[in-house]
């Protein structure tokens, strides 16, 4: 086995034993939508900045194509809801009508159409980081990417053991599936300039936390690490 491993990762060199191989690594880019990051979307009108979360679309584009290059597999998610509603929960619904100016909420009418729903403008994925057609997309109602969805028996089913995880929010999405995917005996690593919050505190303790207890639940490193670990 050709040893490979992301040496620069914090708090230590992932994958655990150095297996980092095309066949079983993914790269999950997680709730990339105009949303989470475009101008109108879901997280503007809420108020927060959105130049946050749209950090990761520079370094994503240029980690995407080195991966496809040398056949990494790459899954992407969504965050949105039915458009009948019926698998959004009403605290839910109620929560994210607190937050804003205008009592606008998940599944109520934005300028992106309405806000979190499936089929939607501000659901789609930003078109700087869209799919390729034969790249899987899971569609989640929740923040987990494994609640309600089917992505555990993807990952088993193409033999995937590694976890690289990508998108917004870090402190949200992102952090609930690593969690999970730990959980579950995934081997995760988090890129941390390919990751963002809505408040830069939340994704700095989003990384510390990974650091703890020897790696909790992974490790975190910069793209720039894991592209010279792939060679
Ligand atoms: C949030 C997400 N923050 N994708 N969703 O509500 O992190």
């Amino acid at each position: 086995m050709t040893w490979r491993a992301t040496s620069k990762a914090d708090p230590y060199a992932w994958p655990y034993d150095g297996d980092l191989r095309p066949a079983n690594t993914a790269l999950l880019v997680i709730d990339m939508q105009v949303d989470f990051c475009g101008e109108g979307g879901y997280v503007d009108k809420m108020g927060y900045d959105i130049s946050l979360t749209r950090a990761p679309i520079a370094p994503l584009q240029k980690l995407l194509p080195a991966m496809r290059a040398q056949g990494y597999h790459v899954l992407h998610t969504r965050e949105g809801h039915r458009p009948d509603l019926s698998d959004l929960p009403a605290n839910k619904r109620w929560r994210s009508r607190q937050i804003g100016s205008n009592g606008v909420g998940i599944g109520d009418a934005g300028p992106c159409g309405r806000i979190l729903v499936r089929g939607e403008a501000g659901w789609e994925i930003i078109p700087e980081l869209a799919p390729l057609p034969d790249e899987v997309v899971i569609d989640k109602p929740g923040k987990g990417s494994f609640y309600a969805t089917d992505l555990e028996m993807v990952l088993h089913t193409r033999g995937i053991r590694n976890i690289v995880l990508a998108g917004i929010t870090t402190d949200v999405c992102v952090h609930t599936t690593m969690r999970d995917a730990n959980d579950r005996g995934f081997e995760c690593l988090l890129l941390s300039d390919c990751t963002a919050a809505t408040d830069r505190g939340n994704h700095e303790a989003a990384l510390k936390m990974i650091t703890m207890q020897g790696g909790v639940f992974g490790a975190h490193a910069p793209s720039s690490a894991l592209l010279e670990a792939m060679g």
